[in-house]
């Protein structure tokens, strides 16, 4: 019965999602390939709708322009998956911190240290602005092609707090590691908000058509092995058990960038079904995780795709090559960088896709 057209409009497309094959266990070759900021800067198409939406979470709240820039990169390159347009630092800024995004600078917080500041953000804020981006969810499912699949996200809560703490991209996260050192109590009410904020915000993407999750913890790589456990482990794994309860069949894919020797404790304690592994991640453990039966990701140097040529043929050769034959979905270690040419995109994605 799998298979046959009743079946296929029954499911609404779903099983001619590549990007999902994977995920029920089957190696595809070659690849599925989607890459990580796929909507941005490097596109000219993207530059114009961002200055035509004035700011930036203007762009992520107006569900026409958000989908727009979803589809942009999809209509170029034809990837397998299309990942939602809007930013980890939506979910602070719907419960009631001050967000803004400075053009050239990254975005800027007032920043919240204290359980005093805690006290003004609130769950019950976050309706309005997470039904908007739910709402470009529903438009996407619609407008897309159906073999295309939708990847919804959020940012982990460790990492979130990251930013809600510093209030600005840092380099070292100090203000959350040293609140978190301080006040561990206090810390964890702000971790629990966003863990709670979290579940609601994915739910909301998955009812609204989502195929499938990422949870990016882009700062995951800078705590100790203790801290760790309890920032990064513990709340992904509340996040994946309560989604999972909700929505049983939608894979749920980490990035907890730069703790490759963590990867393990990871897994485990957090029971997702998939991992992207940042750039440092060797291929020997990429292998070695995709034979344990989780799907892994990743995991090509974003700067070695803005300097294309021949370097960069052979380590997409190299990287498809390790991972034949094991549950793999092609990716970059980390997101597109802004001046990357766009042929050096088409030029990747057609070398995957040629057959060997
Ligand atoms: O002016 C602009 O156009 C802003 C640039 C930009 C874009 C295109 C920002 C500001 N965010 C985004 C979109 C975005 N952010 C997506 C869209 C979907 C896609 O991948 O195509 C996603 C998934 C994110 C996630 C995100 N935002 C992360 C996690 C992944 C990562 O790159 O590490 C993080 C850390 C952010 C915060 C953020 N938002 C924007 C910037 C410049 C930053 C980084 C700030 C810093 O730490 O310095």
């Amino acid at each position: 019965m799998k298979g046959s057209d009743v079946v296929r409009e029954a499911d609404g497309g779903v099983s001619e999602r590549r990007f999902l094959k994977p995920f029920s266990g089957k190696a595809v070759s070659p690849p599925p390939v989607w890459l990580m900021r796929q909507a941005g800067r490097y596109l000219p198409e993207y530059r114009q709708v961002r200055a035509e939406a004035g700011s930036f979470l203007k762009l992520c709240y107006t569900p026409r322009l958000a989908a727009e820039v979803t589809l942009q990169p999809i209509r170029r390159f034809g990837f397998d998956a299309a990942i939602l347009f809007s930013d980890i630092l939506v979910v602070p800024d719907a419960l009631g911190q001050t967000v803004r995004f400075e053009e050239g600078e990254g975005p800027r917080l007032d920043p919240i240290q204290t359980l005093a500041d805690l006290d003004r953000l609130a769950l019950s804020n976050t309706e309005t602005k997470f039904s908007l981006v739910c709402e470009t969810v529903e438009r996407l499912r619609r407008e897309l092609p159906r073999e295309t699949a939708l990847i919804g996200f959020c940012g982990a809560p460790w990492t979130v707090a990251t930013y809600v703490a510093e209030g600005r991209g840092s380099s070292d996260q100090s203000a959350a590691r040293q609140w978190a050192y301080r006040d561990p109590d206090g810390f964890q009410r702000l971790i629990a908000l966003l863990t709670d904020a979290s579940i609601e915000y994915l739910s909301g993407q998955v009812r609204a058509g989502a195929d499938a999750l990422q949870i990016f913890d882009s700062w995951a790589g800078s705590l100790a092995e203790d801290q760790f456990q309890r920032w990064v482990i513990a709340p992904t794994a509340k996040i994946v058990r309560e989604v999972r309860a909700r929505h049983p069949d939608v894979p749920i894919i980490g990035f907890p960038r730069g703790s490759a020797a963590l990867l393990d404790s990871y897994l485990e304690g957090t029971g997702v079904d998939g991992v992207s592994c940042d750039t440092s991640c060797p291929l020997g453990l990429m292998q070695e995780t995709a034979r344990k039966g989780r799907v892994v990701q990743g995991n090509l140097d974003p700067l070695l795709l803005a300097a294309g040529g021949e370097a960069l043929d052979k380590r997409v050769d190299d990287i498809r090559d390790a991972m034949t034959g094991l549950p793999f979905v092609f990716n970059l270690g980390h997101g597109i960088v802004p001046h990357t040419p766009p042929e050096n995109v088409a030029r990747l994605v057609e070398r995957l896709r040629r057959s060997r």
